[in-house]
C-alpha cells in the first residue's frame, strides 16, 4: 500500500484514496483509515461589520475550458466526422497526458502533461511554446477572453500564462501545504488539478485543500475549506452558485461570495465535475458508483446506479445525461433518471464525453480507444491510440479531434486524410 497521487500510481484495480492505493469499496462501506478531522466552520463574528463587496468584472466569455463552459455540459457546437478519422499528427511530451486539451481562438492547442509542462501546439503539430511547472499536471488548460492560459499543477500553484508571451502573468499558491511536490497524502492535498473553470466575469475557480475563487488579477477572491481534496472542476449555476465535489464525499454549493449554500453527502469521493442543465439541475458522479441529479436547492432528484466509480464528468444533450464509468460502460440516462442505453468499451472510462451539435458522442477509454457513438448508442467508429485515453477529447470547427493519451502523445485526428504516421 504505497503512497499515490492518483489511480495511475496504483497497481491492478486499486484506486488512490487520500494518497493511498486501496481496493475500491462497495457502495455504503466506509473506507478504512483514520477519521477525518472535524469540519472547519467559518462563523460570522458577532458585531463584525459586513464584508466588503467583492470586485466586479466585465462580462466577456472565455475562449476555452474543460467541458467548454462554466455549466460543464460538454456540448460542442461542431459536428463529429461521420467517417473514421486517421492520425493527422502527434506531438510527444515527456509524460502521460491525462489533461484535456483546449483550443484557443488563435488555433493553438493547449495541453498539460505529467512531465510537469504546459504545451501550446500550433495547428500543424509544431511546438509554439512550453512552460515548465514544478510538478505533474493533471489539470486541463482554460483560456480567458484575452488569451491568457490558466493551468494548475501538482506543485500547488495556479498559473496564468500569456497572452502576449509564454511567461506567467501571475502565479497563485493554493493553500499552504508544507509538502508541495511529490506523491502521498501530504503532497497531494493542495494539488491544483481541478479545472480551472472561468466564470462569465473572468473569475477563476479551482480546488486544492478547498474550493478557490481567484480574481483575474491573481488575488484571492475567497476560499471555502473542505475536509478532503477538491479535484472536481467547479461548475457554475446561472446565479453564480459554485458547485464542486470533494474527497470528503460531499458535493458543495457555494454562493458567489464564498458562503456555503448547502452540501450533499454521497457514499465516497466525488472527483467528477458537475454539469448543470438549463433548469438548474446538477448532474454529478461519485466513487459510490452513482450518478446524482440534484435540484438547485441541494435536494435529491434521483440517483442512478452504475457498476463502477464515476470519475468522468457528465455531458448533457437532448434531454439525456451521458457518463462513462469504471465498469467500462458509457451510460445514457434520461433526465428523469431512467436508463436510455449503455455502450460497453473494453476498459474503464475516465474520459468525459463530448456531445456534438447533432447529438453524437465522443470519449476515450483505458482500452486505448477513442469512440464515436451515434445519438442512440450505436458505434460510429473507434480509433486505437497508444495508451489509456483518460483525457477528454475536444472537437475543432473543422472536425479535427484533439486528445491526449498515456503514451505521452497529444493526437490530432482528422477524417479524409491519409495517415501521416
Ligand atoms: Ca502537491
Ligand atoms: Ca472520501
Ligand atoms: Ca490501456
Amino acid at each position: 500500500m504505497g503512497p499515490c497521487g492518483s489511480d495511475k500510481d496504483c497497481k491492478v484495480d486499486r484506486v488512490c484514496d487520500a494518497g493511498r492505493c486501496v481496493w475500491s469499496q462497495p457502495p455504503g462501506v466506509a473506507p478504512p483509515g483514520p477519521k477525518p478531522p472535524p469540519p472547519q466552520v467559518v462563523r460570522p463574528v458577532p458585531g463584525a461589520t459586513a464584508p466588503l463587496p467583492l470586485p466586479q468584472y466585465a462580462v466577456e466569455p472565455a475562449q476555452a475550458m474543460f467541458r467548454f463552459g462554466p455549466a460543464h455540459r460538454g456540448r460542442s457546437p461542431f459536428v463529429l466526422p461521420s467517417a473514421k478519422p486517421s492520425v493527422w499528427w502527434t506531438y510527444t511530451t515527456g509524460g502521460p497526458i491525462t489533461s484535456s486539451p483546449a483550443v484557443s481562438d488563435d488555433g493553438s492547442v493547449l495541453i498539460g502533461s505529467h512531465d510537469d509542462k504546459l504545451y501550446a501546439i500550433a495547428r500543424d503539430g509544431s511546438l509554439k511554446w512550453q512552460y515548465a511547472t514544478g510538478d505533474i499536471i493533471f489539470s486541463s488548460p482554460a483560456v480567458g477572453h484575452d488569451g491568457t492560459v490558466y493551468i494548475g499543477s501538482d506543485d500547488d500553484h495556479l498559473y496564468a500564462i500569456g497572452p502576449k508571451s509564454d511567461r506567467p502573468r501571475w502565479v497563485f499558491q493554493v493553500g499552504s501545504c508544507p509538502q508541495r511536490v511529490g506523491i502521498g497524502p501530504e503532497a497531494s492535498k493542495c494539488d491544483v488539478d481541478a479545472g480551472p473553470t472561468i466564470g462569465p466575469d473572468g473569475v477563476i475557480y479551482t480546488g486544492g485543500d478547498g474550493i478557490y475563487a481567484i480574481n483575474p488579477d491573481g488575488t484571492l477572491r475567497w476560499r471555502f475549506p473542505t475536509n478532503g481534496h477538491v479535484a472536481s472542476a467547479p461548475a457554475l449555476l446561472a446565479d453564480g452558485t459554485v458547485i464542486a465535489g470533494s474527497q470528503d464525499d460531499l458535493i458543495y454549493a457555494i454562493t458567489p461570495t464564498g458562503q456555503k449554500r448547502w452540501d450533499f453527502r454521497t457514499g465516497a469521493d466525488v472527483e467528477s465535475s458537475a454539469s448543470v442543465g438549463d433548469d438548474g439541475t446538477i448532474y454529478i458522479g461519485s466513487d459510490d458508483r452513482k450518478l446524482y441529479a440534484l435540484n438547485p436547492d441541494g435536494t435529491l432528484r434521483w440517483a442512478f446506479n452504475t457498476g463502477g466509480d464515476l470519475r468522468a464528468s457528465p455531458a448533457l444533450g437532448n434531454g439525456v445525461v451521458y457518463i462513462g464509468s469504471f465498469d467500462a460502460q458509457l451510460y445514457a440516462v434520461r433526465t428523469d433518471g431512467t436508463l436510455y442505453w449503455t455502450f460497453r468499451a473494453g476498459d474503464r472510462i475516465l474520459s468525459s464525453a463530448l456531445v456534438d451539435a447533432k447529438g453524437a458522442l465522443l470519449f476515450g477509454s483505458q482500452d486505448d480507444r477513442v469512440y464515436a457513438l451515434e445519438p442512440e448508442g450505436r458505434l460510429r467508429w473507434s480509433v486505437e491510440l497508444g495508451g489509456d485515453v483518460d483525457s477528454s477529447p475536444i472537437l475543432a470547427a473543422d472536425g479535427t479531434i484533439f486528445v491526449g493519451s498515456d503514451d505521452k502523445k497529444l493526437y490530432a485526428l482528422r477524417a479524409g486524410i491519409s495517415a501521416s504516421r
